[in-house]
């Protein structure tokens, strides 16, 4: 199996649950989507229980974004100077929910480090109201939840914090006066998990506190299907079936760019493995051979 693979199997998510689902709008062949794209219908229950059909809903393609996957330029043999380079291909699942006023472009990036990127895309209308002469938009915020169940080689998984510490030196063994240091800690409890995302509004504010998750931007909890919303109840949860909630946060302060289409403001996140592969997943990609480069 290829290793990079094994990673995708053992990382397993869920994206199909998306709150965006029945938002879900069809896909435009070449513009939402690149020429090289497939595109796949979709289906959710609708309120009488029928299958409701969304033509286009998903868009899967190799983006090839001129990035470089790895390289390396040898310069410190002598009289030789090897280059090395690998072009960077993804593959990428697209999706787009259009609630009300704005439209969301949901992106899935799989990478061959073994990366999933997520990124999430914001454009459409800007709401505006109409104040004597002038047209406003009020400042407000976009919260974004991915709920993700990361059951890496098996079921049983822990949370690890890893932080940076500045560690003083004290015993004059060295004339440097202080290094850095990694400290890992695991979360026992649901509470420890929680990472902080400092929201703007104070507290005891009506939206503050009906969005309440939105004060860390990282959730633990232990399995749960029937639990679709962020927010904990501090429970156990090392060594456990556990599911991550990242939630992505826009402060939007519109300007006069915005208006009155929005070009997309994108935002997002990464799974990296870490200390997962014996050793770098990418150095079985090849190198494209320049006669196969067909240049527009
Ligand atoms: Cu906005």
């Amino acid at each position: 199996m290829d290793p990079t693979e094994e990673w995708y199997y053992k990382t397993f998510f869920d994206c199909g649950e998306f709150g965006f689902g029945l938002s879900t709008v069809p896909l435009q062949p070449l513009t939402d989507c690149p020429a090289n794209a497939q595109f796949m219908d979709a289906y959710y229950a609708g309120q009488d229980g029928t299958p409701v059909k969304i033509s286009n809903a998903y868009c899967i393609f190799e983006r090839h974004a001129g990035n470089i996957l790895w390289r390396h330029t040898e310069v410190t043999i002598p009289d030789i100077e090897i280059t090395e380079v690998r072009a960077e291909v993804t593959l990428v699942v697209r999706m787009v929910s259009t609630i009300g006023n704005y439209d969301y472009i949901i992106d899935w990036e799989f990478k061959p480090s073994g990366s999933i990127k997520m990124e999430v895309g914001l454009t459409g209308v800007l709401e505006i109201g109409a104040v004597a002469d002038n047209s406003i938009a009020v400042n407000h915020d976009h919260f974004l939840t991915y709920h993700l169940d990361l059951d890496v080689d098996g079921e049983a998984n822990s949370f690890v914090k890893n932080k940076f510490v500045t560690k003083r030196v004290t015993d004059k063994s060295t004339p440097r006066k202080s290094y850095w240091n990694i400290v890992s800690e695991t979360a026992k409890t649901e509470a420890d998990a929680r990472l902080h995302l400092g929201p703007l509004l104070l507290e005891d504010d009506y939206p503050q506190i009906r969005g309440a998750f939105t004060k860390y931007n990282v959730w633990i909890t232990p399995y749960n299907k029937s639990e679709k919303w962020a927010g904990g109840q501090n429970r156990e949860i090392q060594n456990k079936d556990i599911v991550l909630w990242y939630t992505i946060g826009f402060h939007h302060n519109p300007c006069q760019e915005d208006f009155p289409m929005m070009p997309t403001l994108s935002g997002g996140f990464e799974l990296r493995p870490t200390n997962f592969f014996e050793s770098s997943p990418v150095l079985k990609v090849r190198t494209i051979p320049h006669k196969h480069v067909n240049w527009p």
